[in-house]
């Protein structure tokens, strides 16, 4: 496809020179009088006429297709506004968007749409890890680069470009201290502690991840009892109606772990309803995952005791590599994690530490949500 375009390009750019020595040829009226300023002669001066003649030609755009997982979580808006910046028109793109709705096989179609196309890339935010292998072999074959954002996928590495997203795995790890921590400081470090969590997407590697990097600190601590882990889909109504349920179910609920934040916002609205207390001197302490700005705001209010960043912004990182790409290069690396942060409501002296890479607690103020691009 590569030497299909190349042949096309000097076709063009022969054509082209052609056309612009003729004009050279039969042009008799001076440059200043035919419509075109002077100025505009001036700054095609120093170049020879083939170069004139590239410049004249319009920029081709790079066609990029992007499968978006849906439109379920604040954080999940940011990521296709992102998206959308990233690959606009004044960047050199043609975006070809598909919001998959939350449905594994709309992606796949997806892609395939983009292979027939043909885009010159595709860019995807799998909702599953599974499933994936043999329409990305289809795209390896076609010789069309896949880039993947967010959440991984189970598929060889060759089937793919890059990768630009989050260590989920650590997110839940740090949870998991933070609470360790937290407790201690509470001197609840001995008492039975009854958790719940609300999981995200079943098979999301952003469900499976966090959900193991507690799981890490479940294991560490007997005394914390896991009463239950349902899926709230990453929405709000889903963490709200799983919330619901728990609390007919249980009578004492210590802490709440919710795999993002509307989740987290889901479940504060069904405490509410119950009239249980929450988040910082409440009841139930209350974790998260994802700080948006609407948990930073939950975080700042106290109703979120804790929230594990889980940055949004990786369309830019896709748009840098497919531009490397172009100009001949490869992305320098396969795998990619973006710079995340922690986020508490009190003052949190305790330094977290995970694979010898610390992480200190930000208090969450107004200044700091003011700030914050999303
Ligand atoms: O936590 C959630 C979203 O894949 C990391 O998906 C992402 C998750 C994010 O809908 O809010």
């Amino acid at each position: 496809m590569i030497q299909k375009r190349y042949v096309h390009a000097v076709v063009l750019f022969l054509s082209v020179c052609f056309f612009v020595c003729s004009v050279c040829v039969i042009k008799t009226v001076p440059d200043d009088m035919d419509g075109f300023g002077a100025q505009e002669d001036a700054s095609f001066d120093h170049l020879t006429v083939a170069e004139q003649a590239l410049a004249l030609l319009p920029k081709k755009l790079i066609k990029v297709g992007f499968v978006q997982v849906g439109h379920e979580s604040d954080w999940r808006i940011a990521a296709t506004k992102s998206c959308k910046e990233a690959f606009s028109e004044e960047n050199g793109y043609e975006l070809y968007f598909v919001d998959a709705d939350n449905d594994p096989k709309v992606q796949v179609e997806a892609v395939r749409s983009f292979i027939k196309e043909p885009v010159d890339y595709i860019v995807i935010d799998p909702i599953l890890t599974t499933g994936w292998t043999a329409v990305l072999k289809e795209a390896y074959h076609a010789h069309i680069p896949v880039i993947l954002l967010d959440r991984t996928i189970d598929c060889k590495e060759q089937y793919y470009a890059a990768w630009f997203g989050s260590d989920f795995v650590r997110e839940g790890e740090l949870a998991g201290q933070w609470l360790q921590n937290y407790l201690n400081r509470q001197d609840r470090g001995a008492q039975e502690i009854h958790i719940v969590t609300i999981n995200g997407t079943q098979g999301a590697s952003a469900q499976l991840g966090r959900t193991e990097g507690f799981a890490r600190y479940l294991g560490k601590n007997d005394n914390w009892k896991l009463l239950a882990q349902d899926c709230g889909d990453f929405t709000e109504s889903g963490g709200k109606a799983v919330m619901e349920a728990y609390l007919k179910t249980y009578s004492k609920i210590d802490v709440v772990v919710c795999q993002n934040d509307n989740e987290a916002l889901g479940a504060c609205a069904a405490m509410d309803e119950a009239d249980i207390s929450y988040g910082v001197d409440g009841d139930v302490i209350v974790i998260s995952f994802d700080a948006t700005k609407a948990g930073l705001q939950a975080v700042l209010e106290g109703k979120i005791n804790a929230d594990f960043e889980c940055n949004p912004l990786s369309p830019p990182y896709a748009a840098e590599a497919i531009r490397r790409m172009e100009a001949g290069e490869q992305p320098e690396k396969k795998h990619y994690y973006l710079p995340e942060e922690c986020f508490a409501a009190e003052e949190d002296p305790m330094v977290l530490m995970v694979n010898f890479e610390s992480e200190r607690m930000i208090t969450v103020t107004e200044e700091l949500l003011d700030d914050r691009e999303y």
